[in-house]
């Protein structure tokens, strides 16, 4: 799917336990400017729904299991987030849903610029038609 991917981390395991290390640019493709991470979400909780117009990032289940709607005008995929050592690499102009958080998950996201508001478009009608006009010119 188009601004989509999945990402793989090399996982360092050793006697002690296991280690992922995430550094720019080697497994990260923009550098890294702000982490979040959303826990104790309740059952039946939806997040998201929204896009973003420049916005890059990596999401993470460092625990448990998230589920993630990902959706253009032209395509729409669920991807399970289950193993610390895969993430979800959104890019600009997806919409994007979270949702069947199970108990104790911890999704961690990687985003390459600070928190703005003005990024975000969280008008369904309004991001489809800025999201055609975008994966158009992209062809
Ligand atoms: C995304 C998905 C995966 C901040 O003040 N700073 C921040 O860095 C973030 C991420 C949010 N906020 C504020 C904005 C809202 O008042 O925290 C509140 C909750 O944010 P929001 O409703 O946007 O949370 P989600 O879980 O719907 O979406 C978040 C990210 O905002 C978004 O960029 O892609 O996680």
């Amino acid at each position: 799917m188009r601004n989509v991917r999945e990402v793989k981390f090399n996982v360092i395991t050793d006697n002690r336990g296991k280690m992922i290390p995430v550094e720019y640019p080697k497994q990260l493709e923009f550098p890294l400017k702000r982490i979040y991470y959303i826990y104790d979400v309740g059952e039946g909780i939806r997040r998201g729904f929204h896009s973003h117009n420049d916005l890059e990032q990596v999401l993470i289940a460092v625990n448990g299991t998230v589920k993630i709607l990902v959706k253009t005008p032209y395509e729409e995929e669920i991807v399970e987030l289950n193993d610390p050592s895969k993430g979800l690499y959104i890019g600009p102009m997806v919409w994007r849903e979270m949702f069947d958080f199970s108990e104790n998950s911890v999704l961690l996201v990687l985003a390459s610029h600070e928190y703005d508001e003005s990024d975000y478009i969280r008008d369904y009608n309004i991001y489809e038609h800025k999201a055609k006009t975008y994966f158009r010119r992209r062809k």
